[in-house]
């Protein structure tokens, strides 16, 4: 009898892995679909990830690479992928550590991770079922998870997903490269759309600036030192008691007025708002909640409540569709005040007494529409994503000739196609710093282009050292913002002293010089799908000695990002030009370097990007061996919608050496934006620059 129920426990606790039948489809060219044999489509679908029609059924051809073996371990639904030679794994999304991400495991559950302590690291603020193989000769694969339930990836020799949820489907994209899968990625996900021009600038927040007289000082302080900004961010201690869509009396008794002053300043204003509702049976917005049923439950039926700033909160149940009009309809007195855009934080939700630090797993939403119900287990990866969807959808609806802007602290896979980005609260650290890049690629990587971390670091505060090294790389990431915590030094340019605010003025001002570039590569990314911040392998993809360098960067195909630091880096082939944006060079300005055969458009200092204009651009040129460079330049009016119906331009230059002299033909090769445009060579070669004179026309000559 002993022996019997020893046996029985031996069995019921030996890890076991048991196979699950499936069935499989081609869905477009490159990319299949499988389906575990016990798959309920209600208990993961609708995808909220994935948005293209994936419904075709053709057989899948007898030679697809990439095939998965769904199966149970420990009991729950997983899949597993095994490869028959070497590969380089990347994505999954938010991660610390190496870029490479051969060797470690994640799990994707939404989490509040201050300084990134809790879990490892390992579960941070965004979950993205998804990660990126790229074989020795550049071929390349995409695996996609495609539900939302807690799951956790496991990447060693094999790849394995294993869910705490129902079985799921996954999608597999087949690509001669990575950048191949990357956009088909942005095919079934759905891509950023094209940003308002003036979310590319630098931006300036902290933890809180406040009363609102310190918010215009500091506006004032940006444009008398010459420093070049576009936003100044509100942190929570605007509201009244922490109740979102109020405004504190005393500290900003006039948000119009504020807002108004920064606009006569050519700052933009974006304010935070929580998705916790204060439990306040005197407060507007948690009476509406109330009154319209709208708070997520507990599994009893009942509002759940949580502590968060506030005290004890409701949520908001974004699943149903009537709350996510409610949550939308809030933004209209709010949006009305010249509030530019919106930062939505603690979206994971966090909750302060919760478990692990959000809601109970067996919370109630009540879904609707498409949705259905079902418990927290399943929506808590989507919280987020789905908030800022109906954030988003308020602020058009306000606007509806204004491109939003929402920045999320949470997000899914696909959420890109509602929110950019940042990294949540990381720290003041060399550490921290050096980390940012391949986090920030490995999130460009799962289909985030809008991204960056807090320049500066969130928590401590930066040494002098720390902060030079920090902005002078920050002005490279597609997201640009100094942000720190409540508990630190000033961390604005300038208050570090003299020679760094100096180094911050330079970064900054190379940004704005790069205006140009970074806007065409941002409308890239909303065409296409690809990065806008890209691993330095993409420059050759056959090259594996690159797979793992992380200390430097691309920016688009065109310019190598290297931090001063950097030891021991991996250069890419060809004849890289190191390219000075900005005369004043000091030991802290991060090396950009133009690849051979690019030209890139650049643009004038500016104080913001009120003031960009395309009409005077220098073309940084690096010829290729053969004498030959090409490049573009996309233009639009850099804000509303006019883009879609033909106001924009897409220039195309070519260099051509014509008799030992090289000529840039400058051809518009779509769009109706016509503008009378002058430009000027900047030919770098063998380490120096050669200027032409002012020319305009369609050809212009360096003589
Ligand atoms: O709203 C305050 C902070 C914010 O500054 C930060 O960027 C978020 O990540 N927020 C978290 C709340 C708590 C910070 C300890």
């Amino acid at each position: 009898m002993r022996k019997n129920s020893m046996l029985f426990l031996a069995l019921l606790f030996v890890s076991f892995q048991l196979a699950v039948a499936q069935t499989s489809s081609l869905v477009q060219p490159d990319v299949a679909i499988f389906y575990p044999k016990d798959f309920k489509a209600y208990k993961t679908l609708p995808s909220l990830a994935v948005t293209q029609d994936v419904s075709q059924e053709k057989p899948l051809p007898a030679n697809w690479a990439v095939k998965p073996q769904f199966l149970q371990i420990e009991g729950k639904n997983a899949v597993q992928f095994t490869f028959p030679e070497h590969v380089d794994l990347y994505g999954t999304g938010e991660v610390l550590g190496d870029l490479r991400r051969n060797g470690t495991d994640v799990t994707l559950w939404n989490t509040d991770n201050y300084e990134y302590g809790k879990f490892e690291g390992k579960q941070l603020y965004q979950a993205h079922p998804w990660v990126l193989g790229v074989r020795k000769d550049g071929s390349s694969f995409g695996i996609l998870a495609d539900h939302s339930w807690r799951q956790q990836i496991v990447l060693d020799d094999k790849v394995t997903f294993i869910s705490e949820g129902p079985s799921f489907r996954v999608l597999l994209i087949e690509k001669d490269s990575p950048q191949e899968v990357m956009k088909a990625l942005g095919e079934l996900t759905g891509t950023m759309a094209m940003p308002p021009l003036w979310a590319l600038g630098y931006q300036q927040s902290r933890y809180s600036y406040y009363p609102d007289t310190s918010v215009k000082e500091l506006a004032d302080e940006f444009r008398a030192r010459k420093i070049p900004a576009d936003v100044i961010w509100m942190d929570i201690d605007y509201m009244d008691g922490f109740r979102v869509f109020t405004f504190d009396p005393e500290g900003f008794p006039d948000p119009k007025g504020l807002n108004d002053y920064l606009h006569d300043k050519d700052f933009k204003s974006v304010y935070m708002i929580d998705p916790g509702v204060k439990q306040d049976s005197l407060y507007s917005v948690y009476q509406q909640g109330t009154a319209g049923d709208h708070w997520v439950q507990t599994a009893g039926g009942k509002e759940f409540n949580g502590e968060v700033w506030p005290g004890q909160v409701a949520f908001p149940d974004y699943t149903q569709p009537r709350t996510q009009k409610w949550w939308a309809s809030l933004y209209t007195d709010f949006m009305n005040l010249g509030i530019d855009g919106v930062w939505n934080d603690m979206n994971e939700p966090a909750v302060f007494d919760g478990p692990g630090g959000s809601m109970p797993d067996s919370n109630l939403h009540r879904g609707g529409g498409d949705l259905p119900m079902d418990k927290h287990l399943r929506y808590h990866n989507v919280y987020g994503l789905l908030m800022v969807r109906s954030s988003r959808e308020g602020i058009m609806a306000v606007n509806p000739e204004k491109r939003p802007f929402v920045l999320s602290r949470a997000n899914f896979l696909g959420g890109q196609r509602y929110a950019a980005t940042w990294t949540g609260d990381n720290s003041a650290t060399w550490d921290n710093l050096k980390m940012s890049i391949p986090m920030s690629i490995n999130l460009s990587l799962s289909g985030q282009p809008f991204n960056g971390p807090d320049i500066g670091g969130f928590t401590k505060s930066p040494s002098p050292e720390v902060f030079a090294n920090w902005i002078a790389l920050g002005a490279y990431y597609p997201f640009s913002r100094n942000h720190t915590s409540n508990e630190t030094e000033a961390q604005e340019p300038w208050a570090f002293g003299e020679e760094i605010e100096q180094v911050s003025r330079t970064a900054i001002n190379r940004r704005y010089r790069l205006m140009p570039y970074l806007y065409t590569l941002f409308q890239e990314a909303s065409q296409t799908g690809m990065p806008i911040m890209r691993p330095t392998f993409f420059a050759d993809i056959t090259d594996t000695s690159l797979r793992g360098e992380q200390q430097s960067f691309l920016l688009g195909e065109d310019l190598l990002i290297t931090p001063q630091w950097a030891e021991d880096l991996k250069m890419p082939q060809g004849d890289w030009q190191e390219i000075s944006l900005e005369e004043n060079t000091d030991k802290y300005q991060a090396s950009v370097k133009l690849r051979d055969g690019a030209i890139i458009p650049v643009g004038p200092v500016i104080q913001s990007t009120v003031d960009y204009s395309t009409s005077e651009l220098t073309l940084f040129v690096n010829l290729d061996a053969e004498g030959k460079a090409s490049g573009s330049l996309y233009d639009d009016a850099g804000e509303g919608y006019g883009y879609q119906s033909g106001d924009y331009a897409m220039l195309n230059f070519e260099a051509n050496t014509v008799d030992g002299e090289v000529e840039v033909h400058i051809e518009q090769t779509e769009g109706s934006r016509t503008m009378n445009r002058k430009f000027k060579i900047a030919l770098v070669q063998d380490g120096a620059v050669t200027y032409s004179e002012w020319q305009s026309g369609d050809t212009i000559r360096l003589n």
